[in-house]
């Protein structure tokens, strides 16, 4: 069998990946461990900045996004009692973020795929790389029925997440790894119910860090920091409720948590993690195989598009026969990549309670968030790098 680029993994970057390639003309063959139900159903990020939304849209995926999106201009910075709005459009010229599930940027892109007849193959097992630094790199896979494939590639997408199988197939003495565990995870439940606020909310308490976000004008999100090695288990939903109300609260102000049925819960470790080229021969990785960010800061999802942005007039230009646009996609992505990675971890350590922290810490990080509340220089720099700072590298389709 042979296909111009084989794709592994159907999260957000591969999917939109093959979309962005067929829109050029690129055929693709995209294949997938989990199930479509399972991909549809993981509930993971839910921030898309505004170039994203800009991305689907120009790539013709916005239908849902646009009558579903929603929306929002700012978030709430709450510590010591008091809740700051931080105004992005007023900050940045006027713009925003859209809250959108990744779970449904994930069902639209599918949809789109199978619509136009793609290749896409769930349930496969025994996934291989092959060949790689040669021109006809090759691709493997079992089907769901069974059988055993081996696809000819022009080149091959890595987009098979942190724990796939690609990154692995680079040889380990020329990757650069640079990486960062935080001593907390974040708890985090999908609620059947309204949020108990217009836009989100990060709390920095004594407790801990706690976030209310949403997925709907009916389904709420929210997230508790949480002991690293913690145990879902002793978490019943009361238990839960009552520690949100407690860091979101705001004694007097008669402001009041909204609770609901639990639809989901999880716990989620945090870490930072870039690996470095992101490319070997005609494999090129994207999105979370080659870096993870914690998710205070949002911005998983949009690095994962922002890298396939790049990737496919790359692949398009090396298909053709010019490299250099593949020459240069790992430090492309990778500029963006780091400001991400500083972005969320300021974010992360400026609003999470670090264990065992002294005083000095403590009075730090308040000083800190202060400053951010105050400071329209600071407040800026937040808002330019939540609604998306893509630097002096621009996206085309
Ligand atoms: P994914 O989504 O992990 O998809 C990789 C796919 O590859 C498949 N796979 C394989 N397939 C075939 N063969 C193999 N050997 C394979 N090995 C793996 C997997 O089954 C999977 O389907 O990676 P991708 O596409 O790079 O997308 C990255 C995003 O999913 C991730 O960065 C975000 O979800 C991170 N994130 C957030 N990002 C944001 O931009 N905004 C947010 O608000 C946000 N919140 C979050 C988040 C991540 C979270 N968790 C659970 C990690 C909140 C949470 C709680
Ligand atoms: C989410 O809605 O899942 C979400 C929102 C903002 C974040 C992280 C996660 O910073």
């Amino acid at each position: 069998m042979r296909t111009q680029v084989g794709i592994v993994g159907a999260g957000p970057a591969g999917l939109l990946l093959s979309h962005l390639l067929a829109l050029r003309g690129i055929d693709s063959v995209l294949v997938e461990m989990r199930s479509r139900a399972y991909c549809e159903a993981r509930q993971r990020a839910g921030v898309l900045e505004d170039g994203s939304v800009r991305l689907l849209r120009e790539a013709g995926v916005a239908d849902r996004l646009d009558s579903q999106g929603l929306e929002h201009g700012g978030i709430y910075l709450q510590f010591a009692g008091e809740r700051h709005h931080i105004d992005f459009r007023e900050l940045t010229g006027g713009r925003t973020v859209t809250v959108y599930a990744q779970t449904e940027v994930v069902k639209d892109l599918i949809a789109k795929r199978l619509a136009s007849g793609a290749a896409v193959h769930f349930d496969v097992t025994g996934t291989e790389v092959d060949e790689l630094t040669s021109d006809r790199p090759v691709l493997r896979f079992t089907g769901a029925d069974g059988v055993r494939h081996e696809i000819s590639c022009d080149a091959i997408a890595g987009c098979d997440g942190f724990h796939g199988i690609c990154r692995a197939a680079i040889p380990a003495e020329l990757l650069t790894i640079r990486e960062r565990d935080y001593p907390y995870a974040w708890l985090g439940i999908l609620a059947d119910v309204p949020p108990s606020t217009d836009e989100l909310i990060y709390a920095h308490h004594h407790n801990g860090f706690a976030l209310h976000s949403l997925r709907s004008l009916t389904v709420s999100r929210l997230y508790l920091q949480v002991e690293p090695d913690e145990q879902i288990g002793n978490w019943p939903d009361d238990r839960i409720w009552a520690e949100l109300a407690t860091r979101l609260g705001l004694p007097g102000s008669g402001w009041t948590l909204r609770r609901g049925p639990v639809l989901d819960k999880g716990i989620t470790p945090m870490r930072s993690f870039v690996s470095a080229p992101m490319r070997y021969g005609r494999l090129f990785l994207a999105g979370d195989a080659a870096h993870i960010v914690p998710p205070t800061g949002a911005k998983g999802l949009n690095l994962a598009m922002a890298d396939v942005a790049v990737l496919a007039p790359a692949l398009d230009s090396l298909l053709h026969g010019d490299p250099a646009l593949a020459d240069a996609y790992s430090d492309t992505c990778l500029n963006r990549v780091w400001r991400s990675t500083h972005f969320s971890w300021w974010m992360t350590t400026m609003l999470h309670r670090t264990p065992e922290a002294d005083e000095m810490e403590a009075e730090l990080q308040l000083s800190q968030l202060r400053y951010v509340v105050s400071s329209r220089a600071a407040a800026t720099s937040l808002a330019e790098n939540y609604t998306g700072y893509s630097g002096p590298y621009r996206r085309t389709l």
